[in-house]
């Protein structure tokens, strides 16, 4: 269930071309997922992703600039949250970029995101060097720590 989310859009994306009732209401079409906490996690319309870890302790929104991202340079934006949904600040995190099917990384994209504050963390420097499909390789390390491993396609 690690890319759970992407499947709960993907599906509710597919439901939406099939259901012509599905447009009138858009509040319908967010994705959610139920945590063990019982929380519904709602992803918001305005991101590229979210991802639960793999751990099940922290909430990964993923938005890009530009979003979807492209090929080259891109910037990341993280909004953390854990299962209450209260920001989590003080996180070490880092990211590694690569393509699985091709076993490469991303030698120019900067590691580590930047503390913004309310549970946000920035990284300017993500750097996709060839259209395909990547793996976002995600490690949050602090008072909670957890993984988040999402594939995007880059055009
Ligand atoms: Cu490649």
């Amino acid at each position: 269930m690690k890319h759970g989310y992407v499947l709960v859009f993907a599906l509710a994306a597919l439901m939406c071309g099939v259901l012509p009732a599905c447009s009138s209401d858009s509040s319908d079409d967010t994705p959610k997922e139920t945590q063990d906490s019982g929380r519904e996690f709602v992803c918001p319309t305005d991101a590229l992703m979210c991802a639960w870890g793999d751990n099940r302790l922290l909430n990964v929104v993923i938005r890009t600039t530009p979003q979807p991202p492209v090929q080259g340079q891109n910037s990341m934006e993280l909004t953390v949250t854990d299962n209450d949904g209260n920001p989590v600040d003080g996180l070490t995190i880092k990211i590694n970029p690569n393509m699985p099917s091709m076993g490469h990384g991303s030698p120019l994209t900067t590691p580590t995101f930047d503390a913004q504050g309310n549970g946000k963390y920035l990284d300017t420097n993500v750097v996709f060097q060839m259209g395909g499909q990547w793996q976002l390789d995600i490690t949050l390390t602090g008072s909670v720590s957890d993984h988040v491993a999402s594939m995007v396609q880059v055009p």
